[in-house]
């Protein structure tokens, strides 16, 4: 059976992905092997790929080691191999430094170096290429995310038998921003690659459409984009029907809750509570240590509340995990002092010998350490200037089964055209925000209840497993869009 692996076009239906759903691990005892890195996306496409006999294809996590195909956990793996060079220029360069400031509204300035485009065309051609070779005939590509938004083109133009999708995670920003990409041209024809090209808000799929229409001018309508066909591939048709809609991504909404059911879980939320002194109220923050997540904003916001007195630091915790993130990225270096320094001074001049005012936590933890945490926290603060969804704001939602706590949650996250009954912010507004906060704090149990059983109902209803399935089937039949007629 494990002969399969090497077979080619050996896959009906294929997932590709910046990093796999695995991290090699090295132990200090010298022992290797591989360690399921239990991301939302894993958990989503999981049973999909069980039940389809699907491969995923990846780079492993570490530079200049190639690894044949191997099965994890029923699912076959087919790394992909960078080198440390491509490590810097594709990955930490174009996609870090490059995209993801541009798609984020420019919160940092974006760095445009056409060696970084060099690499980042380069590694897309070898992981369509992997795909390519993977694909049975007329099998199902799934592409995620903005590392890879040339692959949907590459791999229809060496595969057209095959029905490729794409899902963006991050943003799609609006055409003034948009249009600095020198290559912007390019993206988009890459993306136009895919049947189904999917964004995490409706705001995101306008924007794309729009780009469209001003860069080449083809005809929109609704949802579907007309791509003119230049391939001899299509002979019959003069137009290809492109999809390009909002799927909003979502979680494991049950698992979340089996996890924060657990009573070892709940105790140790009580023991986190005790440990920080018990205050009335535990304030949370979870987020990468990324400046697109408003950290800075947050503790300005906290700190101004302490100071003028709104908020005494015997009564209140600000609890702020940040999780260590691409740390050899010149601007996430420098934000981490920034925020390092912050809290120093927040502390040094606010807490007292027995409450600190923020408890700052540079570290990943556990997934049920997560959940304790969640369940610890009277108040959740999502602040970020722009993302995608952001998923930390669902996962609160999905521990509370007890219906208490309150979501303090940017309009700027994707997670807040649906999550309605959250204290909505806009994080760039220092007085907004710390109202908000003061409310959340003060909220009666009446009203936290009312929001968190809609906030509730919301997140379980639409799960990642009706994420996936969603798109899938837009990919695979709905999305064959019969000529003249457009979808809602
Ligand atoms: C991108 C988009 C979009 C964080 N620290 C720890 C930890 N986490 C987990 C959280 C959550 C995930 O990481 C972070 O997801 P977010 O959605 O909040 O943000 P990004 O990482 O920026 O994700 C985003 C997402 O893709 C999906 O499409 O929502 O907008 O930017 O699940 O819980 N998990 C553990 N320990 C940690 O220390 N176990």
């Amino acid at each position: 059976d494990s002969e399969d692996l090497y077979v080619d076009h050996a896959y009906d239906m294929i997932v590709v992905s910046n990093r796999l759903p695995v991290d090699y691990e090295e132990q200090a005892d010298g022992r290797v092997g591989w360690k399921s890195s239990p991301g939302g996306l894993v958990t989503a496409l999981e049973p999909v790929m069980r039940a389809a006999d699907g491969a995923w294809i990846g780079w492993a996590g570490v530079a200049d080691r190639e690894f044949d195909p191997f099965e994890h956990d029923g699912i076959s793996i087919i790394p992909v191999p960078l080198s440390e060079s491509e490590l810097e220029e594709y990955y930490e360069g174009f996609s870090n430094d490059t995209l993801w400031p541009l798609y984020h509204d420019v919160i940092a300035p974006p760095s445009f170096h056409r060696e970084w485009w060099d690499a980042y065309v380069r590694v897309n051609r070898r992981f369509a290429e992997a795909a390519a070779r993977a694909a049975s005939d007329g099998a199902v590509v799934w592409v995620q995310d903005y590392q890879l938004q040339l692959v949907p083109r590459m791999l229809r133009e060496s595969r057209p038998d095959l029905v490729i999708g794409f899902f963006n995670h991050i943003p799609f920003p609006a055409y003034g921003i948009y249009s600095q990409l020198p290559w912007r041209r390019q993206v988009i024809d890459g993306l136009l690659g895919a049947d189904v090209i999917g964004f995490q808000r409706v705001a995101d799929a306008g924007n794309f459409s729009r780009a469209v229409r001003r860069l080449y001018g083809y005809r929109t309508h609704g949802t579907v984009i007309d791509v003119p066909v230049t391939d001899s591939n299509t002979p019959d048709a003069d137009v290809r029907r492109v999809v390009a809609r909002a799927f909003p991504i979502s979680i494991d909404a049950a698992g979340f809750e089996e996890m924060a059911r657990q009573p070892e879980v709940q105790a140790r939320a009580a023991e986190i509570r005790e440990s920080l002194g018990n205050p009335e109220t535990i304030i949370l923050g979870v987020d990468r240590l990324d400046y697109t997540k408003g950290i800075r904003h947050r503790m300005k916001a906290f700190g101004e509340l302490l100071r003028d007195g709104r908020l005494a630091v015997e009564d209140v915790t600000l609890v702020q995990v940040a999780s260590p993130s691409r740390e050899r990225v010149e601007t996430y270096r420098q934000l981490r002092d920034e925020i390092e320094l912050t809290v120093g001074r927040l502390n040094g001049d606010y807490a007292t010998l027995g409450h600190q005012a923020i408890a700052y936590l540079h570290h990943g933890y556990p997934r049920d350490e997560m959940v304790a945490l969640y369940l610890a926290a009277d108040v959740m603060l999502v602040t970020a200037l722009r993302d995608g969804m952001n998923l930390v704001a669902k996962e609160y939602v999905a521990c509370r089964f007890d219906n208490d706590g309150v979501l303090v949650l940017s309009e700027f996250a994707g997670a807040s055209d649906e999550l309605r009954q959250a204290v909505l912010v806009n994080p760039h507004d220092i007085e907004g925000l710390k109202d908000a906060i003061v409310e959340a704090v003060r909220m009666p149990r009446r009203e936290r209840t009312r929001r968190m059983r809609a906030l509730r109902r919301r997140v379980l209803d639409n799960d990642v497993a009706k994420w996936s399935a969603s798109f899938l089937e837009t990919l695979t039949g709905a999305g064959i869009i019969k000529p003249g007629i457009t979808e809602p």
